[in-house]
């Protein structure tokens, strides 16, 4: 009868305080997730995973259409606000490219940027590759305005914006290598010549970048692959261009198969978490993904510990 009664105590007491559960998003297939803290509240823009059919997306590939944003205030409940941007609706984007891979999103003055790669149609250069659109709203929900192109001078995937405290912007991007340039005030247009960050692990993909500021210390974070699976690794700096100093891994690589993965870190109530994803709902298929998060914390050298995932 007292056993009985202490299970039911503890059963009581966490539903009552809520316990995180990995993956956090469970309503659809999610990826790449960009967290960000506006207000008091944490907002997720991922990817939008769908599984590909006869006529829509590429068979055994990533197939994307459109993306929503979650938001919570305690990182157990999360409302999802529906469908932002979807990508019939940018008038660059080829509508049957079914590409619209990992964005990002981040306040200026008042205002949301939310910054999403495509490839474009044949209108926008040479309709090849993909390019970095942005789409503007009065609130993190939206609802979020596509600009009619993408921004000049950027050809890439996976784009990052970071504001350093003097308030220049800087857009980071990937295409193998990771690139960075200063952004213009209007968040649209860059402002300065495009820099190879050259100091990152020449052998293997680098792709997902995510820098954030710490303590004076500027911290590039980057999935990585150098054999099949992606680890999250990262630099350091004490400019947001660099050079940077490869300091080592955040995560290694996932023992069970999903060869992505890509992440964004913050810090809200006085803990910083890392957001990324692994293919928790879809261990056969890793191109349809579920965001998750984990607690993460420094050394006093400001080096980051490593995180371990955990599961559900
Ligand atoms: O989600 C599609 C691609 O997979 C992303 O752009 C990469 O970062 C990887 O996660």
């Amino acid at each position: 009868q007292k056993s009985r009664w202490i299970v039911l105590s503890i059963f009581m007491y966490f539903s009552f305080i809520g316990i995180a559960q990995n993956p956090i998003i469970r309503n659809q297939y999610s990826a790449d997730p960009s967290a960000r803290v506006f207000g008091d509240r944490v907002y997720v823009y991922p990817s939008h995973d769908i599984l590909a059919t006869d006529g829509k997306g590429r068979k055994d590939w990533f197939c994307m259409e459109d993306y929503h944003v979650f938001s919570s205030d305690n990182l157990t409940d999360w409302t999802d606000h529906g469908m932002i941007v979807t990508q019939n609706k940018v008038p660059w984007v080829r509508p049957e490219s079914y590409s619209m891979w990992a964005p990002d999103c981040i306040e200026r003055n008042g205002k949301y940027y939310f910054y999403f790669p495509s490839t474009p149609n044949d209108n926008v250069g040479n309709g090849k590759g993909f390019n970095i659109g942005v789409a503007v709203a009065d609130k993190p929900i939206g609802p979020f305005i596509p600009q009619d192109n993408p921004i000049k001078g950027v050809q890439g995937i996976d784009p990052n914006v970071f504001i350093d405290k003097d308030g220049q912007a800087y857009l980071y991007w990937s295409s193998g290598n990771i690139y960075g340039a200063k952004l213009k005030e209007n968040m649209t247009e860059l402002d300065s010549e495009v820099k190879t960050l050259g100091d990152l692990p020449s052998k293997g993909l680098k792709e997902g970048p995510y820098v954030f500021e710490r303590k004076g210390i500027y911290y590039m974070t980057y999935p990585h692959v150098e054999d099949k699976i992606e680890r999250l690794e990262y630099a350091i700096s004490d400019n947001p261009l660099g050079p940077f100093k490869v300091m080592g891994a955040i995560m290694d690589e996932s023992p069970t198969g999903c060869w992505t993965n890509h992440h964004s870190i913050i810090e809200f109530k006085n803990q910083w978490y890392l957001f990324y994803h692994h293919n928790d709902y879809s261990p056969t298929f890793d191109k349809a993904r579920s965001v998750r998060a984990d607690s993460l914390s420094f050394n006093l050298n400001g080096t980051i510990k490593k995180v371990i995932p955990t599961l559900r």
